[in-house]
């Protein structure tokens, strides 16, 4: 009977040698440990033995099962090993080479401007406030100084919701309402930065929507003065500290009197170029001194308090300081244009 199981284990080893992979290696496993295998085909016979032979027949038994199970790891672990050095000769990895960086994002170059004008304001003791973008035909018009009819509305075509009266603000400026409103009779100094929305053909200078950063300054002894300070201290920390700045009157319904600020051209500085199309001055923003009807309907005395105003596109703004020439380039989402900034 020993020789039964020498003879078995000695023929099960040769055949275990010459299994080359993984599946073969399994199918030997089946072959000789599995439940129908030779090995347990072979314990069957037990009960057929004389009562004396069987515990060493089992014994003997054991001892291959055990011995062919241990090879059967062994030859498994073998072969596994020798695949993982094959595909490491021939898939071998350069660890040498450059790595792919992780693309980093930025901010939108409007963002950044914002951020800079909303700094520069801050430090000067202005602060900062959201105010809604669907606005009513009151608070962006009529309360504004700009009753139904007024010639100026020409200026502001809009979007207008399916609610009547109901439409996207042309400005910050209904804004200035909202602050007043909620600030009555204290003093108000604050900037109020976002998205405008305006019905007009789009070219290389004009969006349907941009940025607007409203400034409102209100108080009981706040002159042109005070602004034109405010408008130059910007402007020099923003461009430089040799900025020249030019006031020309101008007209809004909602300020009196009205002013449009220039600065010397950051390109030629005032000699004349086609950034600034040879004036040698770029428009910066509208501005004025809050007109007594506005600032009626924001609750204030317009004989005991008054404001100063202004406001300013951060996306013609970013043009300047970049020289960028085209406005459509701010929401065409091409990366090859934001990721210059
Ligand atoms: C106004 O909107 C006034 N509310 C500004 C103001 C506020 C005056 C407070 C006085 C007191 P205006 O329409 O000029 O003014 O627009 C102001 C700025 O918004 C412009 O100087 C420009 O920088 C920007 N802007 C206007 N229209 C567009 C447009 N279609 N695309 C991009 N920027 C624009």
């Amino acid at each position: 009977m020993m020789s039964q199981w020498t003879e078995l284990e000695k023929r099960a080893l040769a055949e275990l040698e010459n299994c080359r992979d993984e599946s073969s290696v399994r199918a030997w496993n089946a072959k000789y440990l599995g439940k129908q295998g030779e090995i347990t085909t072979a314990l069957k016979d037990i009960g057929k033995l004389p009562k004396e032979e069987r515990p060493v027949f089992g014994q003997e038994a054991n001892r291959v099962k055990q011995a062919l199970s241990d090879a059967f790891d062994a030859r498994l672990k073998d072969i596994r090993e020798k695949e993982i050095e094959a595909n490491l000769n021939t898939d071998a990895i350069d660890v040498t080479l450059p790595g792919r960086p992780a693309r980093r994002g930025r901010l939108h170059p409007s963002t950044q401007t914002l951020r800079a004008i909303c700094r520069i304001f801050n430090e000067m003791g202005f602060q900062i406030y959201r105010s809604r973008e669907v606005e009513d035909d009151l608070t962006n018009f009529e309360l504004l100084n700009m009753p139904p009819h007024h010639p100026a509305r020409d200026m502001w075509d809009t979007f207008h919701t399916s609610t009547p009266g109901v439409l996207l603000r042309t400005h910050t400026s209904p804004g200035q309402i909202h602050v007043m409103r909620e600030n009555c009779p204290k003093p108000i100094r604050v900037i109020l930065p976002g998205m405008c929305y305006r019905y007009e053909a789009i070219t290389t200078r004009s969006e349907i929507m941009f940025h607007q950063v409203e400034g409102l300054c209100i108080g009981t002894r706040v002159t042109m003065t005070d602004l034109k300070g405010t408008i130059i201290a910007f402007a020099r920390r923003f461009f430089g500290a040799n900025r020249q700045v030019r006031i020309r009157s101008s007209y809004f319904p909602f300020t009196e009197p009205s002013i449009e600020v220039d600065m010397d051209c950051i390109v030629c500085s005032g000699k004349g170029c086609s950034l600034c199309k040879g004036t040698g001055w770029l428009e910066i923003m509208g501005a004025g001194m809050v007109h007594p009807v506005v600032l009626k309907n924001g609750g204030y005395d317009p004989d005991r308090f008054t404001g100063f105003a202004f406001g300013m596109g951060p996306e013609r703004i970013t043009m300047l300081l970049h020289a960028i020439d085209d406005i459509r380039q701010f929401w065409a989402n091409d990366l090859r244009f934001l990721q210059q900034f």
